[in-house]
């Protein structure tokens, strides 16, 4: 049966790709994110490609009032949402913590961890008030495994793990599921993001590793939804093959 899917941070990367996904699997999607223009080309390639009902909502989560309008909106015009994926959310830099610059801890924050906050707390009433739902979090295995210079990253992600462990106590009496998706190294645009533009020092990331790919994780997600009612995935831990920890990893050259 056709499910209503919200995904934040549906412009690019892992998010687009779940788009994609639940699409082509017949649901109906919910898009967000800033770019406007990007949320219009990913509504026009899903219509054309699957002839999927989509909506799109230009949203900032770090921005508690517009969350609180949007997602009103999105429940007043949609109806209501099956599945939220909360995926937006970014890394800035990659410097050692006493050189850190300050504004991109705290958008680190903001972005991962309290518009996490925010969208959920405007979604799952709903989901309690229909005893249906499935909150699916982006993590990352930096939540797991803290590396050099991304110990804001990495706290953001043990955030998301550990709020998703709590919102699944706090609905354990519902049919609602909570699951933590945790990728390693997935090539997109997180790394040009991350080094604020810079193309060659994003490219060199990835050198020498088959990184995992937007799609890999797309599918994953899929599957955790598509589970019987009697099956909850908790979490799910995805890394490269040439990857043993978050920053554990064999390159070639
Ligand atoms: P991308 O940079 O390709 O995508 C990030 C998405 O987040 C974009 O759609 C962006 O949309 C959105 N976003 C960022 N800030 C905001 C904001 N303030 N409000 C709304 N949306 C926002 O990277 P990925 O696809 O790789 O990242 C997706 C998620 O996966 C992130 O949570 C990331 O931490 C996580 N992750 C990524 C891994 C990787 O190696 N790539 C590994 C593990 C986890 P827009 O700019 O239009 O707002
Ligand atoms: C992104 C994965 O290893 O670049 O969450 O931090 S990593």
């Amino acid at each position: 049966m056709s499910r209503t899917v919200l995904i934040t941070g549906a412009t690019s990367g892992i998010g687009e790709a779940i788009a994609h996904t639940f699409a082509q699997n017949g649901d109906k999607l919910v898009l967000t994110g800033r770019r406007e223009q990007r949320l219009a080309a990913v509504q026009s390639d899903l219509e054309k490609n699957y002839q999927a009902t989509v909506w799109t909502y230009p949203m900032d989560v770090t921005q508690i009032d517009q969350v609180t309008d949007i997602c009103q909106k999105i429940l007043a015009e949609v109806g209501f949402v099956d599945i939220l994926v909360n995926n937006a959310g970014l890394a800035l830099g990659l410097e050692k913590f006493q050189d850190y610059v300050l504004e991109d801890m705290l958008t680190m924050f903001d972005t991962n961890v309290k518009g996490l906050m925010f969208v959920t707390r405007q979604i799952l009433p709903q989901m309690v008030e229909r005893n249906k739902g499935h909150i699916i979090n982006i993590g990352s295995t930096a939540g797991i495994y803290a590396y050099g210079g991304a110990a804001v990253y990495s706290a953001t992600k043990a955030a998301v793990k550990v709020l998703s462990d709590g919102i699944r106590i706090d609905t354990v009496a519902t049919d609602i599921k909570v699951t933590t998706v945790q990728p390693g190294l997935v090539e997109t645009d997180f790394s040009l993001v991350r080094f604020h533009g810079d193309e060659e020092r994003a490219a060199q990331f990835y050198k020498g590793i088959e990184a995992l790919q937007a799609q890999d994780i797309a599918d994953i997600v899929l599957y955790i939804a598509n589970q019987p009612r009697r099956v909850q995935i908790s979490d799910i831990t995805i890394m490269a093959n040439q990857q043993a920890t978050g920053f554990t990893i064999h390159r070639e050259n």
